[in-house]
C-alpha cells in the first residue's frame, strides 16, 4: 500500500507565566528531543486554541491555567526528521488558576521534567526548541506590556 501524503498538523503550545518566569521542559519526543519547549500539543478535533493549550497543559504538568490569550502563529518545518513534519503553531500564555501550584511531570516519557525559568535570552537554558528559540532571537516578548 502507498504511503498516506504527508499533511500539516496544528500544535497549541503555551507560555505559562509566572513572575518572569516561563514553564520550560526538556524534550524526548524525536522531533526536537533533548531541545527545551513549552509545553503543548496537537489540535484535536473541534477543540478551541484555548481549550487544548489547557488540556495539554493539565495532561502534561497537573497544572491548572488560568485563562489563555493567543499571541502569535509561525509555520515550522522539520525536515531533517526520520518522517519529515510540518506545524503550524499556534502560541498562547496563561497564567496560573494557583499561582501556589507545582508542575508535575506527568509524561517521563516525552519530557525530562518541567522547571521555571526566567525570559532572559541569557538566562534560558540551551538548547531550545528551534521554533521557540527563532522567536527569542527575534525579540519576542511573551509577557503582557505594562
Ligand atoms: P499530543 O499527543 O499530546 O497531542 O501531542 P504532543 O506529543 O504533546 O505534541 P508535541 O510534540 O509536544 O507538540 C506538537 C508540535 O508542536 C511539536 O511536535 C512541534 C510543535 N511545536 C513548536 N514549538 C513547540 C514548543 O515549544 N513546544 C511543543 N510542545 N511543541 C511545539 O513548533
Ligand atoms: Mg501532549
Ligand atoms: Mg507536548
Amino acid at each position: 500500500m502507498e504511503e498516506a501524503k504527508p499533511v500539516p498538523r496544528v500544535g497549541v503550545v503555551v507560555f505559562v507565566l509566572k513572575g518572569r518566569s516561563v514553564l520550560l521542559g526538556r524534550r524526548r519526543s524525536s522531533i526536537g528531543a533533548s531541545t527545551f519547549a513549552l509545553p503543548g500539543g496537537h489540535l484535536e478535533f473541534g477543540e478551541s486554541f484555548e481549550e487544548c493549550g489547557g488540556r495539554e497543559v493539565k495532561e502534561e504538568t497537573g497544572l491548572e491555567m488560568g485563562k489563555a490569550e493567543y499571541l502569535t502563529v509561525t509555520n515550522n518545518l522539520f525536515l531533517d526528521q526520520p518522517k519529515p513534519a510540518h506545524y503550524v503553531t499556534v502560541f498562547l500564555r496563561a497564567e496560573l488558576a494557583d499561582p501556589d501550584q507545582v508542575p508535575q511531570n506527568l509524561e517521563p516519557d516525552k519530557c525530562d521534567g518541567w522547571e521555571w525559568y526566567e525570559w532572559d535570552k541569557d538566562k534560558l537554558p540551551q538548547p531550545l526548541f528551534w521554533p521557540l528559540d527563532q522567536m527569542v532571537r527575534s525579540g519576542f516578548n511573551p509577557f503582557p506590556s505594562p
